[in-house]
């Protein structure tokens, strides 16, 4: 897909604050740092849009990206991130789990995982929770360019055992870096839009 002019929206904390129309919307979740916000930078072909840090704890908020009035990115804050107080940890928790639970609006998630680490727990919890949303979904393993690529298939295909033991979801590796894999992340994402 050709993106022309991707637009950040709005930030969310609550139901009210979502964009009021019915464009279809693409959420990224993951833990803090992995990559979700760099993601949508590297799909939309801009460096800034969505807002990045290499310290965990950029995303604060739910951000709605319009791309081109067809489909919303919805860059959601990382799990995982100790620094945060427990009161803002259990505030962010409850709107995520509004979001994704109650919005209607979600046509894919996309799951990210760091490709050179085990699942943690906590994506092991995240994992169980998109399968009890009942939401599309894919899961994608990050920061591919962090390791060699002749061992990019077989680690992503290791990883997948540990978090979808069945093998039954969608796994692919991902980098926003070397941005060689999103030709088939399009591909995927422009059947549910
Ligand atoms: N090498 C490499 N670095 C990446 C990749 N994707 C993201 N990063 C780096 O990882 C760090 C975190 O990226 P973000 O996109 O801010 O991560 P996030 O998941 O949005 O983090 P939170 O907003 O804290 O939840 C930044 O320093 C990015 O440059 C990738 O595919 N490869
Ligand atoms: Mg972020």
């Amino acid at each position: 897909m050709i993106v022309k002019n991707p637009q950040f929206e709005i930030s969310a904390v609550s139901p009210n604050q979502y964009p009021k129309n019915d464009l279809p919307e693409i959420v990224l979740v993951g833990k803090s740092n992995v990559g979700k916000s760099s993601f949508i930078n590297t799909m939309i072909n801009r460096k800034r849009l969505a807002r990045t840090s290499s310290e965990p704890g950029k995303t604060r908020q739910i951000n709605f990206y319009n791309i081109d009035e067809k489909f919303y990115f919805v860059d959601l804050p990382g799990y995982g991130y100790s620094k945060m107080s427990k009161t803002e940890q259990a505030k962010v928790g409850n709107f995520i789990e509004e979001y994704l639970f109650h919005r209607d609006k979600i046509s894919l998630i996309i799951f990210l995982i760091d490709i050179r680490h085990s699942p943690t727990a906590n994506d092991k919890l995240m994992y169980n929770y998109i399968i009890s949303s009942k939401r599309p979904f894919i899961i994608l393993a990050n920061k591919a360019d962090k390791i060699a690529p002749t061992k990019v298939a077989g680690t992503t295909k290791s990883l997948q055992k540990e978090i979808n033991p069945l093998m039954d979801s969608i796994m692919l590796p991902f980098s926003s870096e070397k941005k060689i894999y999103s030709d088939d992340v399009w591909d995927i994402i422009e059947k549910y839009i």
